[in-house]
């Protein structure tokens, strides 16, 4: 390689980097914005809706691949228009209803913006995979300017994540042609998770029930305590005769 290659590689380099940077950084903004809802959630509700997230930069060799796929020019503004998915970020919720509690509480947030809501739940793919998809908009204040960055949110119940995870991994071992009789059966893994889903949704609602009736004693105790993250105190005693004088 001569000089000027090198010269070449070395601008290509910090390019992509500050392309991908970018990215990095609205998935750190919408990381900080679920681990609030998680937090809040669980302490206002001693619940919380979201079981974990993970996130992911898609590298620049499955970009290229992509583009190459879908028979679109090679540059950085062609990836910006045309990758949705460069930014990628999942959610694991504990229950379905849970699936639409966050994504109704991330799609009200000012500074998001909603491009796409694909509902693979109410319509599921014919191979049986289920998620809530969501193409966002989020602003990244950099330097000197605002960038506003496209990040696909997947949301899905552990049975869903389970499923398609392994759906995923098979599709690689069998290199895409997988035997009909496995994707028979993959159709009725994802029957068999979807009724499962359904049935830890009713059980909830019980153990909710029950919760709600719990012993007056034990509800006093709970009252009298508030958890922030790791921090636990103790509401002073009389606090309620004070509050109520006022
Ligand atoms: P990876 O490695 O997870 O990133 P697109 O291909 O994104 O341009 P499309 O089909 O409109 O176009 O996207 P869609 O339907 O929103 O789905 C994109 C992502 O959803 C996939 O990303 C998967 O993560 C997931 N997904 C969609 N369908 C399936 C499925 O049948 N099985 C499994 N296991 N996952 C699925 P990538 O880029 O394919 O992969």
């Amino acid at each position: 390689m001569n000089s000027q290659q090198i010269g070449q590689l070395k601008i290509m380099r910090e390019e992509i980097t500050r392309f991908m940077m970018k990215y990095k950084f609205a998935l750190d903004e919408m990381e900080t914005k679920i681990e609030i809802l998680k937090e809040e959630f669980q302490a206002l509700h001693d619940y919380s809706p979201i079981e974990h997230t993970k996130s992911r930069l898609k590298s620049p060799e499955s970009i290229l691949k992509k583009l190459s796929r879908k028979g679109l020019s090679i540059s950085l503004e062609s990836c910006e228009e045309h990758i949705k998915d460069i930014a990628g970020l999942r959610i694991t919720c504990s229950f379905l209803s849970d699936i639409y509690k966050v994504s109704e509480m991330l799609q009200r947030q000012s500074d998001l913006k909603v491009l796409e809501v694909k509902d693979y739940i109410k319509n599921p793919k014919p191979n049986g995979y289920q998620s809530l998809h969501l193409l966002l908009e989020v602003p990244v204040f950099l330097s000197d300017r605002v960038e506003n960055v496209c990040v696909e949110l997947q949301i899905r119940t552990i049975a869903m994540d389970f499923w398609a995870s392994l759906e995923h991994k098979i599709f690689y071992k069998y290199n895409q042609s997988v035997p009909e009789r496995l994707l028979q059966e993959l159709k009725l893994a994802a029957d068999t998770a979807n009724a499962l889903d359904h049935q830890m949704e009713r059980l909830q609602h019980e153990v909710q029930l029950i919760k709600q009736s719990q012993p007056e004693d034990s509800l006093l105790e709970e009252l009298r305590s508030i958890q922030i993250s790791n921090q636990q105190f103790k509401l002073p005693s009389g606090l309620l005769e004070v509050l109520s004088k006022d």
